[in-house]
């Protein structure tokens, strides 16, 4: 291989990942737009938190092997689809949803995938919902579609989920069975401490009880 031909394949990998800070970018924003334009018009902010990462080339390419998928930029972008991640913490479950609901009904924006493991949680207790969108960026050469993954979850959930992969990270994925007990059962408080604060929320409020879902 020339020198050449390394800097070119170092441009292209740097220029495709840059499509995904982009996006992320552009996510970030309408979350942002949602939040200040929400609490304006609402005097409610159903946003706590957004916070966002990039996958690193080298995390990018452990994936890459793990999954078995052919090393093009084409086959990594059609698969990898959590390259660029957006979390937004809410206060609320109905919070979650909404957000959701909002983002979704955006035009220019595509949702690709839902998992909803709020309304089924993962056996282990974990719960968040998870959407894979498609927003457009525009380039010098025009306009590219982009994939973000997007989770969101309450306060309560992220609280739980942070602990969660710590602790598996630190038996290195080999957790002991008192504690996975334990953390299952953490994840139904964390539950019912969201029921709670939501109905308190409704109550001073005055607001009827919800029953959140995803909007077609
Ligand atoms: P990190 O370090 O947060 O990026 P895939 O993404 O295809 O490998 P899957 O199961 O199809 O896996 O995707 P899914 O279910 O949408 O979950 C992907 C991400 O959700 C994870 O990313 C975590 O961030 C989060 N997640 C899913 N399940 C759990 C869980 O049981 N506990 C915690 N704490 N987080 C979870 P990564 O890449 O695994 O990790």
């Amino acid at each position: 291989q020339t020198l050449a031909e390394m800097r070119a394949l170092r441009d292209e990998t740097e220029r495709f990942m840059m499509r995904y800070k982009f996006g992320m970018d552009e996510v970030i924003t309408k979350l942002s737009i949602l939040r200040e334009e929400f609490s304006q018009a609402h005097d409610y902010n159903p946003i706590e938190h957004v916070s966002s990462r990039l996958k690193t080339i080298d995390s990018v390419m452990e994936k890459v092997e793990r999954k078995g998928v052919e090393p093009s930029f084409e086959a990594i972008s059609e698969t990898i689809t959590d390259i660029a991640g957006v979390r937004v913490t809410c206060s609320f479950v109905s919070d979650a949803y909404r957000i959701f609901n909002l983002l979704a009904a955006q035009k220019d924006v595509s949702v690709v995938q839902v998992k909803d493991y709020i309304g089924n949680p993962k056996p282990n207790g974990y719960k968040s919902l998870h959407a894979i969108v498609e927003v457009p960026v525009f380039l010098s050469t025009g306009a590219v579609p982009v994939t973000v993954e997007v989770q969101i979850r309450t306060i309560a959930m992220d609280f739980w989920a942070s602990l969660e992969h710590k602790i598996y990270y630190k038996y290195d994925r080999q957790v002991p069975a008192e504690l996975l007990d334990g953390l299952t059962q953490a994840a139904r408080t964390a539950s019912e401490l969201d029921e709670n604060m939501e109905r308190l929320h409704r109550e001073a409020h005055g607001l009827p009880r919800a029953s959140p879902a995803i909007e077609a």
